[in-house]
């Protein structure tokens, strides 16, 4: 792997695309204003013990009042595309019904500042901010969520597609399906897995109903798609159980979106998997060739890998319910704040297995950073050396990938801000530039400095 900026910067492709990325109640704050409703999200974060320190999104990085000063910031960090997420319950504050003005208006203002800076605005329209009020109708479990999703998704078209050419439906249906129904670490804080399983199948015919409409309604050549996050499941040896367990892990984690989104079909694996524990997805005719509608561009969202293995402590390779053992193994690998393992050869992997197992689908990847917890001087800068590093070894693990034929377009870090990071609240960053939470105040990290320097490299190359 190279790592001088200069040689990383001449392995990446011509047009590809550098970028960064946030999402609306990481970042925007005023969750209260211009009619704004609650979300899931503000919800869940006032479930005692819920969210690390009680933290919650009212306040965030208060890109609502200061999105001007954040694109220009955006600008000066010398990147192309910037992904963002639309507030739900700003748009349509009952996840029902016609547009609220007064909320588009921002995402309207954000995409003309965009825009007269010569940045490229990418649109996702769910990031896990599902109107409470469907929530309360049943969420995600219930088939009646993805028809709103996809009227709710034309309210934000209609305002947006005359200036925006590039739309992801979802970000990760497994976080809101799983976190959310299934571990209840996520809003709306749920543990029940039949559930969580029934929500995968409406976030994908959500996902599919959205982008069949904005397809029909599109008034030239757009690029749609869904970001989804993935990574290499590692068996911890040759041994059967072990194969298992990591065949499982991807099955659930990849293979269930993935097949159905391009080959139309759900994994016959995974399927019997579920039904060995009495659950099935509710499928209904033609939802499959809905869900499978072409996308122009497949999202990846990476952060780490992991190792799975079928045995239990105590050598036994099924649990008290009498399913199969599967757990995580450590890698050995350095740990970021988050305790996620550094493992950039499992996105090379991910990349090349997915290049190959779904031909055709460019791929960009709309999210890829790390959490430090390195104190800023005393003018406000990190010296972020373990998040430069991770950008490092991960660009170029992007490389290789291209290198085994991995057609990837662009690379758009996560985050801009340090924001609002869920469960874990204020207390983990992710930011190539740092707030200060007391003053709101942001400094660009050595990271984004890095950035900055690698997308010029890469231009003038
Ligand atoms: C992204 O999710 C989000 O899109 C973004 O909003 C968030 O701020 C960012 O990551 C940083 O967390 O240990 O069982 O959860 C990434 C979520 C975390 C999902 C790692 C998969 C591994 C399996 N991913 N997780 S588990």
């Amino acid at each position: 792997t190279t790592t001088s900026e200069a040689d990383l910067a001449a392995r990446l492709p011509s047009g590809f695309r550098w970028g960064v990325a946030t999402s609306a109640y990481q970042i925007e704050g005023a969750v209260d204003v211009d009619g704004r409703t609650p979300s899931i999200w503000d919800t869940f974060c006032r479930v005692p013990g819920a969210v690390h320190a009680g933290d919650h999104g009212d306040v965030a990085c208060e890109h609502y009042t200061r999105m001007p000063a954040d694109v220009a910031l955006i600008k000066d960090l010398g990147m192309d595309t910037y992904r963002f997420s639309v507030s739900w319950t700003r748009v349509q504050p009952h996840g029902r019904g016609g547009v609220n003005p007064a909320g588009i208006a921002f995402y309207d203002r954000l995409v003309d500042e965009l825009l007269a800076q010569g940045i490229d605005p990418w649109v996702t329209l769910y990031h896990w901010d599902l109107p409470q009020e469907l929530e309360d109708a049943g969420g995600w479990p219930v088939r009646d969520t993805a028809y709103r999703f996809a009227d709710y998704s034309m309210l934000v078209f209609d305002a947006l597609s005359d200036r925006v050419d590039t739309w992801t439906t979802l970000n990760e249906p497994w976080c809101s399906a799983m976190l959310g129904y299934a571990y209840g670490a996520h809003a709306p804080g749920k543990r029940d897995y039949p559930a969580a399983v029934s929500a995968v199948h409406h976030l994908l015919l959500g996902h599919g109903l959205a982008t069949e409409r904005m397809r029909e309604a599109a008034p030239r050549k757009l690029d749609i798609g869904i970001t989804l996050n993935a990574a290499t499941a590692y068996p911890a040896s040759d041994a059967a159980p072990d194969r298992e367990a990591a065949r499982r892990a991807d099955g659930m984690g990849a293979r269930l979106y993935l097949d159905p989104l391009v080959h139309g079909r759900y994994p016959a694996d995974v399927i019997a998997d579920l039904a060995s524990e009495g659950i099935s997805l509710p499928v209904e005719d033609g939802d499959l060739a809905t869900i499978s509608t072409p996308i122009d561009v497949l999202g990846i969202n990476y952060y780490f890998s992991q190792k799975f293995t079928g045995y239990a402590e105590d050598g036994s390779t099924v649990d008290a319910a009498g399913l199969p053992v599967s757990r995580t193994v450590p890698l050995d690998r350095p740990r970021t704040a988050m305790d996620w393992e550094i493992v950039p050869e499992g996105f090379t992997d991910l990349l090349v297995r997915i290049s190959k197992d779904y031909p055709g689908l460019p791929m960009v990847i709309t999210e890829n950073g790390s959490a430090f917890d390195d104190e800023p001087d005393a003018s406000g800068f990190v010296a972020d050396e373990g998040r430069t590093a991770y950008f490092t070894s991960h660009l170029s693990a992007v490389a290789d990938a291209i290198d085994q034929g991995a057609d990837i377009r662009g690379y758009l870090a996560w985050s801009l801000l340090d924001n609002f990071e869920w469960a874990y609240g204020y207390e983990k960053r992710f930011g190539i530039v740092r707030v200060d939470y007391d003053t709101q105040k942001r400094t660009p990290k050595q990271s984004a400095l890095y950035l900055r320097d690698l997308a010029q490299q890469h231009r003038t190359r």
